[in-house]
């Protein structure tokens, strides 16, 4: 049993519209110009990296932007082209929710729960909702077909429809799973928030997390609600993954990502008594800190050797009082043995850190045999896809570009062209 990583491939009309009230980043790079190709080269070389660490990767896909069946939705009619043309004069904020490249957040894509933890002994998937925000939103049913491509399999997978819309669900970015290795049955602890006193909302609903646990089939003496803090929420973690990263035996936290954190540690501590909860304190890195450099978006990972290594982004060596206690936390006695710094710049100014780009799986030989592996490239494929971005990618896209019918166009053939050259066309176009 191993874990995988999916990261999404940074589609080709990444930009910064500021669609994410309560995402910091994403408001304070409103209207900056980005750089798609940059972008998801950038990501290609974080899955270059773990690739070479021994850990397996995969991919997953950028959909169709501009989202053509969302504007018909919307009742824009004619060809696509005549769709976004009329979507971008009449509705420019309608038009820039279906522009976003935001599938890139594969955390956010769904919740899986491994075959250990299940009932029924298969891994599932429950596809996100996202319906906190009008461009995430649309997100599901092309996220489905692509899981359900990568999961086919129905004796290995079960992959679930998005919940309602009113059960707000974000996916694995409020999920973490403790374990004692990646085979043994986990803990799973589901987060969600509750409407507080501040302005900004809380995404994941209480009644989605139990929705997840239900169908999921999973063991409610091993599964845990919790509720993220306001505090945390209202300083700007939006999601749980940016307060609080788990892995097997690991739990890394900021003190103030939980509304009761004892609770939760009191469970944990009962269920796996080897479980190392590493407690970062407000005194060291305050929240602002944390939500800053996103030390908490970090991957986790266990090593072939059995070591664990932090992936973090450059931010974190940016940011004094980070630095500071990743050194210290290096130097002492702790579970991570390992921390690499990634360039994630593009991606991390609209608010996705290293862990916001991955969706991670844990399977068995015999479920990882039944994947869809044209999800899987190898260091060779990976070549393959920079190469494809460096060609179709757009250099840069400014606020004022995405009214250009040319930039529409391109990064439909852009899409095209990654689907072509995975085979994936029929399956997804
Ligand atoms: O949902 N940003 C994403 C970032 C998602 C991060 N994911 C995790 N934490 N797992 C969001 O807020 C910004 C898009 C824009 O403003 O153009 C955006 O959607």
């Amino acid at each position: 049993m191993k874990e995988i990583n999916f990261d999404g491939l940074v589609g080709p009309s990444h930009n910064y519209a500021g669609l994410s009230f309560g995402n910091v980043a994403s408001t304070t790079h409103a209207g900056s110009t980005s750089h798609p190709r940059t972008a998801a080269l950038q990501g290609v070389e974080k899955m270059r990296f773990m690739m070479r660490m021994g850990l397996r990767q995969g991919i997953l896909l950028p959909h169709e932007r501009p989202d053509t069946d969302f504007l018909r939705q919307c009742g824009f009619t004619g060809s696509p082209a005549e769709i976004h043309a009329k979507a971008w004069q009449e509705n420019p904020a309608l038009f820039r929710a279906a522009f976003s490249a935001s599938p890139m957040w594969t955390a956010n894509a769904g919740t899986v729960s491994p075959a250990p933890d299940t009932s029924d002994g298969r891994c599932h998937v429950s596809v996100a909702n996202l319906s906190s925000n009008l461009h995430r939103s649309l997100e599901a049913p092309q996220t489905l077909r692509q899981l359900r491509t990568l999961f086919a399999h129905p004796g290995h997978f079960k992959v679930h429809e998005a919940l309602p819309g009113a059960l707000k669900d974000e996916g694995a970015a409020n999920f973490m799973r403790l374990c004692s290795h990646h085979a043994a049955p986990g803990l799973e602890i589901l987060v969600h928030g509750a409407q507080g006193s501040g302005g900004f909302p809380a995404r994941q609903s209480h009644a989605a997390s139990e929705a997840i646990a239900r169908r999921h089939g999973l063991d409610p003496a091993r599964t845990f609600l919790v509720q993220q803090s306001d505090v945390a929420i209202q300083a700007g973690a939006f999601h749980n993954d940016v307060v609080a990263v788990a892995n097997e035996t690991v739990l890394l936290t900021h003190e103030l990502a939980f509304e009761r954190p004892d609770t939760l540690y009191d469970f944990i501590h009962e269920h796996l008594p080897e479980a190392n909860i590493i407690i970062v304190p407000q005194s060291e890195v305050s929240l602002q800190d944390a939500i800053a450099s996103y030390l908490f978006n970090a991957q986790l990972v266990t090593l072939p050797d059995g070591g664990m290594m932090l992936v973090v982004p450059a931010e974190c060596r940016a940011n004094k009082a980070v630095s500071t206690w990743l050194d210290r936390e290096l130097a002492g006695n702790g579970p991570i043995r390992r921390i690499e710094v990634m360039d994630l710049r593009e991606s991390m100014h609209n608010g996705g850190g290293p862990a916001c780009l991955r969706l991670r799986v844990a399977l068995s030989e015999a479920a990882e045999q039944a994947l869809d592996s044209r999800f899987l490239p190898d260091e060779h494929g990976l070549d393959a896809l920079a190469r494809l971005i460096t060609t179709w990618w757009p250099e840069r896209i400014a606020p004022t570009d995405l009214g250009n019918p040319d930039l529409w166009k391109d990064c439909h053939a852009a899409r095209l062209a990654l689907l072509e050259h995975l085979d994936l066309k029929a399956a997804l176009a």
